[in-house]
């Protein structure tokens, strides 16, 4: 059986590093893009002599042509510019949907079959246009914030309770900004949710509340500690684990940027809610209960990424 081919469009901090994640992994051959020149080439021959050392097999290449990302089984967007202290995701929509633009072309003309992981921001409104740019089927594209929002989540949750980040789940709903909706209800450690562990006295609801808070503004404290550029390992991993789904159809429910059209209310959208991805990309939206308080939160993140896709459409009304 001839291995998977694994098409990374942006050649930069996350693009290097799913590079190396998906040759440790073996996910396939990988080939990385980008408009700058050498970076993808160096970057690909560099990881290329690392496989002897830790043992993978993987042809990794690098290219400047989207004809090199023909056939490819999963592609994974990374280009665009990211976001620099002080700025927030939403300074960058007007370039980076330009770059939407070429990319969703690319895909289009080489690889309209793959499954597509968008993670270039503002991830919401990108994810949605690159759907549109590309013509790919809804169910085939689809937005990498979720599973990052939600390890970033577990990960301070395991660091409060002293207990293993294997054993924490957690959940984020909503669009991937300042407005998105940490679930408290439906996040546990082994099951025990954590509205149930502050009752226990694990901690206060206060303590809780700064953690959700942490959450939030998570990509923002990673920005101001490296000053130039945002996160890259987490992004990474967590891109890594929705193409490994995908890949060998695991069908794993994760929180992701999906396409809804008619769930929760919404149509013609991209917001992030559990889905289930397996070989045929998203094959199910969840849409799961919200209480009073859950909702109004979850209605305000979805105000603002319907502000991001409206600016979108007035920047490039071909997309109207
Ligand atoms: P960076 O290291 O700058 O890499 C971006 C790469 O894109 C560079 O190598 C550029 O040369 C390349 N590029 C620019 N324009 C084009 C183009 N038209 N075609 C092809 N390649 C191009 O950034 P990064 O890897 O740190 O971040 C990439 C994106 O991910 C940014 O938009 C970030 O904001 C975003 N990001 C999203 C998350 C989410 O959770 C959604 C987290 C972290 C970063």
């Amino acid at each position: 059986m001839a291995r998977n081919k694994i098409a990374l469009i942006g050649a930069g901090q996350i693009g290097g590093t799913l590079a190396h994640l998906a040759g440790l992994k073996e996910l396939g051959d990988i080939v990385l893009f980008d408009i700058a020149e050498g970076t993808p080439q160096g970057k690909a021959l560099d990881l290329a002599e690392s496989s002897p050392v830790d043992g993978f097999d993987a042809a990794l290449s690098g290219a400047n042509s989207y004809e090199a990302i023909a056939g490819a089984d999963v592609v994974i967007v990374t280009a665009g510019v990211p976001r620099k202290p002080g700025m927030s995701r939403d300074d960058l929509l007007e370039i980076n949907l330009k770059v939407m633009e070429q990319v969703g072309a690319g895909i289009k003309a080489n690889a309209p079959d793959a499954f597509v992981i968008c993670i270039t921001n503002p991830l919401d409104a990108m994810v949605w246009a690159l759907q549109k740019f590309s013509g790919l089927p809804a169910n085939k594209v689809v937005g990498m914030a979720g599973v990052l929002d939600s390890a970033r989540f577990r990960y301070f949750l395991a660091e409060e309770f002293n207990v293993s980040v294997e054993d924490v789940t957690a959940f984020v709903l909503g669009g991937h900004g300042d407005t998105m909706v940490p679930l408290t209800r439906y996040s546990t450690v082994a099951g025990i949710p954590l509205t149930d562990l502050v009752k226990m006295g694990w901690c206060t609801a206060e303590r809780l509340e700064e953690i959700v808070q942490r959450t939030r503004d998570g990509g923002a404290e990673i920005v101001g500690l490296l000053k130039t550029g945002s996160a890259f390992y987490a992004p990474a991993s967590s891109a890594i684990a929705m193409a490994e789904s995908y890949l060998k159809d695991k069908k794993r429910v994760m929180p992701c940027a999906a396409h809804l059209s008619g769930q929760y209310g919404l149509s013609d959208t991209y917001v992030g809610v559990p889905v289930v991805i397996g070989a045929d990309g998203v094959e199910r939206v969840i849409e799961i209960e919200m209480n009073g308080d859950e909702k109004a939160m979850f209605d305000k993140s979805v105000a603002s990424v319907d502000g991001l896709v409206e600016a979108c459409r007035k920047i490039q009304p071909a997309l109207a």
